[in-house]
């Protein structure tokens, strides 16, 4: 049987896959995606789990390039929940006529360069092998799920579930006594979700986060006009800004304020929609440890007015980490759930689980019985997804190894030593630490003006410079240095308790901005690919 080929191959459709492919597309490049799922949507595929929802506002998340699509759809809240996200996606794959270009059903176990040819092959779990010129990986940052190392995860009888591979047909949750393991963004969802529609609901907390609310709500028909006239100011407004959100930092600096307008500022950001909370507040407020002090405690007294037992408040209230120097999960009643009598906190610093047992979870004071087990366990963030391919580069050398002590790139976008392979919101790029559609659409256009620079100019090969590689690492770890951010561990500085070797800083984001990350893209486009190798 003669080996399947294309020009290029894109591995994921999820939001990069799809925009990925309708570009080359465009070119009129033969092309296919590879996607291990039954359809297409990534992340908005997966996570179907109860309270599943945007941080983003909707409005920003959707595609920026195509006017009809954004004139024809409709989102119905300010941050619209999964079912939507996916409906929107695959009105997109609909109305660009993609899916005829997508294989589902193809999980992709290895890709192996071949350095004669110029060309990757790659094979599938079901022995399939396919070639190619030119590999992109749209293989998303939380594709990669991490369940505890805790004993006795396979010994449990009743139902449970990662939030990731959430089960398709609905489970039924009235009645049930539940647990729920893992209070990050996603435990923050599930946790107010389901605490008035269980039973009992027992969350197993190791360390809390500091949430806000999201002041999420419907989308009224005046608004919805207003949306729909006001696109070109909401995405130059999204560009403009560091996050790629609508939200930016305020020009202030903390301490050129009084206190009076300082709280009265802070109540407003709280009282914001989305991450203004975060993203909103006096400059210096995320970048230095006296004012991300006070803003702390600030943040800690609305959890204190919030949760009517103070035990349980002081629980909730992060000791190990200052105010936005984690992801902040956004939350709708998340700490007013704690003051219902079935919702039960534990803190597992104190009591630890010992095993998950047959029937529940055993801590060192007492066991449980449970009907479900929510496992809120996050992912083997950025790198994870990558980790699960073997990609095999020149010289047989295996990305896994290269990346042990963590990822190595040039711009997050190329790999030296993995020829012809793009690595689209791969580490240390601008998607993982923005807003992950307008950071893809610039990845994205970026790759595509490469492909055609290719074609045009009969270049079958491209690899990043060791020297350019070397030099945009030790950039991004020069701007770690001091960093609050980097000084806490979370998935942002690639720790995670469930993975072997997870537990240092890895370098895993560009803490530049997005704007700067786009003109360093332009610039290198300029400069003739400056830091590539072509041939
Ligand atoms: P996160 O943010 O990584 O959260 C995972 C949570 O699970 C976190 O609270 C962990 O506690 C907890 N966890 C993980 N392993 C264990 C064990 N073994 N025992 C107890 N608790 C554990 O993942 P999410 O899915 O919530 O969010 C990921 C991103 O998806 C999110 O930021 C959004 O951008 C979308 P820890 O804090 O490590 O102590």
């Amino acid at each position: 049987m003669a080996q399947e080929h294309h020009e290029v191959i894109i591995i994921g459709a999820g939001v990069c896959g799809i925009y990925m492919l309708h570009r080359i597309l465009g070119m009129g490049v033969d092309v296919t995606v590879l996607e291990a799922a039954e359809g297409p949507g990534g992340t908005w595929f997966r996570n179907r789990y109860p309270g599943a929802r945007f941080d983003s506002e909707s409005y920003t998340y959707g595609y920026s390039f195509n006017e009809e699509i954004l004139q024809e759809w409709d989102w119905s809240e300010h941050f619209a929940s999964q079912s939507e996200t996916l409906s929107y996606l695959e009105f997109v794959v609909e109305k660009l006529d993609l899916r005829g270009h997508m294989q589902f059903g193809c999980k992709v176990d290895s890709a192996r360069f071949d350095d004669e040819a110029n060309t990757w092959t790659l094979v599938l779990s079901d022995g399939r092998e396919l070639t190619t010129g030119i590999l992109v990986t749209a293989i998303g940052m939380l594709s990669a799920a991490t369940l505890p190392r805790i004993e006795g995860v396979e010994d449990y009888e009743g139902q449970a579930f990662h939030t990731y591979y959430w089960p398709h047909e609905p489970v039924d949750m009235a009645g049930k006594r539940v647990a729920v393991i893992g209070t990050g963004a996603t435990g923050v969802q599930v946790i107010s979700e389901l605490a008035d529609k269980v039973a009992e609901l027992t969350v197993y907390q190791r360390r809390p986060n500091w949430c806000a609310p999201l002041h999420n709500g419907p989308i009224d028909e005046d608004t919805q006009a207003e949306i729909k006239a006001s696109y070109d100011e909401i995405f130059e407004r999204c560009a403009a800004t560091p996050g790629g959100f609508l939200h930016g930092p305020d020009r202030r600096a903390f301490d050129e304020v009084s206190e009076e307008e300082r709280l009265e500022f802070w109540e407003k950001i709280y009282n914001s929609r989305g991450f203004e909370v975060w993203l909103g507040n006096f400059r210096d407020v995320l970048v230095e440890t006296g004012p991300n002090e006070v803003y702390s405690e600030f943040i800690a007294n609305k959890i204190r007015e919030r949760v009517h037992d103070p035990e349980t408040a002081e629980k909730l209230i992060p000791k190990d980490h200052g105010f936005g120097t984690r992801r902040v999960p956004l939350e709708t009643n998340y700490y007013e759930a704690y003051n219902r009598d079935n919702v039960h906190l534990v803190d597992v610093n104190e009591t630890p689980i010992e095993r998950i047992t047959p029937g529940g979870i055993k801590t060192s004071d007492q066991e449980r019985e449970f009907d479900i087990i929510v496992y809120a366990t996050g992912f083997d963030a950025i790198t994870g997804a990558f980790d699960r391919i073997e990609f095999v580069g020149v010289g047989g050398q295996k990305l896994a190894d290269k990346w042990r002590d963590g990822p190595i790139t040039y711009m997050g976008l190329q790999v030296a030593g993995y020829p012809n392979m793009l690595t689209l919101a791969g580490p240390q790029g601008a998607s993982v630490s923005s807003n992950f559609p307008p950071a893809i659409e610039a990845g994205v256009n970026w790759a595509t003006e490469l492909i055609q620079f290719m074609r045009e100019n009969h270049y079958s090969r491209i690899e990043a410079t060791p020297e350019a590689e070397a030099g945009w690492t030790r950039e991004i770890m020069d701007s770690y240095e001091g960093a609050l951010l980097t000084q806490t561990k979370s998935w942002f500085t690639g720790y995670n308790s469930n993975v072997d070797g997870h537990d240092k800083l890895r370098y895993m984001i560009y803490l530049g901005g997005a704007p700067t990350y786009r003109e360093r893209l332009a610039s290198i486009t300029e400069h003739g690919y400056e830091g590539f190798r072509l041939a």
